[in-house]
């Protein structure tokens, strides 16, 4: 955009020109841009591509030599270089990086408590049994030829929670372990049919063949209900790190319960009581007491721009995030800019959908006095998104780390450096 082609007027004495820069455009960067112009022209109306000036494109001139034939796979453009944020026992996406809701597969979260096992497609089995009326086991072909269902739904740990102490910490260290996909597959309630799970069932576990055997049990009604056997994502054989080549996909629930590289579902009258739901993924809360199959992933937002390690420069800034929630649409996104003393509703990108990401955008005149910006998710079913003080109250002090989902507020100080402000 920053062309230096009219700095020292030289378009100008080469032709009889005037500038085409929408006049809304120009407002909306404050007038602080230079002007940039590709196309110009001339006073009688005739488009002039050659009056841009030698040396103004920074790289190579892309007009000279052709580019590279077309290839087997794509790439990223060389200038592009998104990458997760790795831990030993996951890797976050980066929200900052995303301009929309669907994220790439090679930037998808990922959790696993043993390592990405290789497993052979030819090889592959589901086995469901229990209280059935006829275990089967079926191959990965035979998932295949049932019919198929789509759907764009986000996945999110419930341990999606980080903060630092002096604020230096991006949206993806925040709170990328959470990614959205579409996803592929069987539905869950077609192989039911296939068993014939018995009314006598209420739970079944879900089994997977990595060395970690995660197991977790699930009440049938969620089988029934829109539980997926996932083999595709966005269009394709889903990745190994996402459970190729086939998982357990339970929308809007706490990422745990969809069981990757899933070979074993068993029906039962009650739950397991596996290490994954006793030991872990259960929080404690008031009173000694423990909340357990915390299933659902609460309404939660959080704004991606701007945020830490952005330069923040006066003027209009168009506030970009996502809100979603395990328990249905988000109905409304809250933003303030004024340390939550008044809030504004933020407009959301069409479609929004069922237990799915969703961008809000709310456009902001920055004064360049300091303040704090923050958004808040409500959600069809009326739940709104708490501080931090309100879920502490609600839940007790120690909430072992699961289901955290408070407003993240985003302090802007007067040189523009935008920084993480501890919850409260
Ligand atoms: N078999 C198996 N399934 C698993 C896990 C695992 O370690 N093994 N991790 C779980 C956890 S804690 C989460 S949050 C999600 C992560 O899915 P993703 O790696 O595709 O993002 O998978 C769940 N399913
Ligand atoms: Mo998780």
């Amino acid at each position: 955009m920053n062309l230096p082609v009219d700095k020292n007027n030289t378009i100008k004495d080469k032709a009889e020109i005037s500038f085409q820069q929408p006049f809304s455009r120009r407002k909306l960067l404050g007038g602080a841009a230079t002007a940039a112009v590709v196309l110009v022209q001339t006073a009688i109306g005739k488009t002039v591509q050659a009056a841009i000036p030698e040396g103004a494109f920074i790289h190579d001139d892309p007009t000279k030599k052709p580019g590279p034939l077309p290839s087997l796979l794509g790439s990223r453009s060389q200038f592009e270089k998104p990458v997760r944020l790795p831990s030993d026992t996951s890797s976050r996406t980066p929200l900052q990086d995303l301009y929309s809701t669907l994220t790439p597969a090679d930037l998808h979260y990922e959790r696993h408590h043993a390592g990405v096992p290789t497993i052979n497609p030819e090889a592959y089995e589901l086995y469901i049994h229990g209280l059935v009326e006829k275990s089967m086991k079926f191959t990965l072909a035979d998932l295949k030829r049932f019919p198929a269902f789509s759907r764009i739904c986000f996945l999110e740990c419930s341990g999606n929670y980080r903060s630092k102490a002096d604020g230096k910490i991006t949206p993806q260290g925040i709170a990328g372990l959470t990614s959205q996909s579409e996803w592929t597959g069987v539905m869950l309630s077609t192989l039911f049919r296939e068993v014939g799970v018995k009314p006598k069932a209420t739970w079944f576990l879900a089994e997977g063949s990595d060395a970690a055997v995660m197991t977790r049990s699930i009440p049938v009604a969620k089988g029934w209900h829109d539980a997926m056997i996932a083999y595709a994502q966005n269009g394709e054989a889903i990745r190994p790190e996402q459970g190729y080549p086939a998982r357990l996909f339970l929308p809007g629930w706490e990422g745990n319960t969809s069981v990757k590289w899933l070979r074993r579902l068993e029906l039962s009258d009650a739950p397991f009581m596996t290490r994954e739901e006793t030991s872990k993924y259960t929080e404690p809360i008031k009173d000694g007491k423990i909340r357990q199959f915390s299933f659902d992933m609460d309404a939660r937002s959080i704004i991606t721009f701007p945020a830490y390690p952005v330069q923040l420069e006066k003027g209009w800034i168009e506030i970009r995030g996502i809100a979603w929630s395990g328990r249905g649409k988000i109905s409304k996104v809250e933003v303030s800019t004024d340390a939550g003393k008044t809030w504004q509703v933020a407009r959301l990108q069409e479609p929004v959908l069922d237990k799915a990401h969703t961008y809000f955008r709310h456009l902001w005149q920055w004064n360049g006095n300091e303040t704090e910006i923050m958004s808040r998710a409500l959600d069809e079913t009326g739940y709104r998104q708490p501080t931090m003080s309100q879920l502490l109250a609600a839940r007790g002090e120690s909430t072992g780390g699961y289901h955290l989902n408070p407003i993240t507020t985003w302090l802007v100080k007067q040189d523009g450096q935008v920084l993480n402000k501890p919850d409260r």
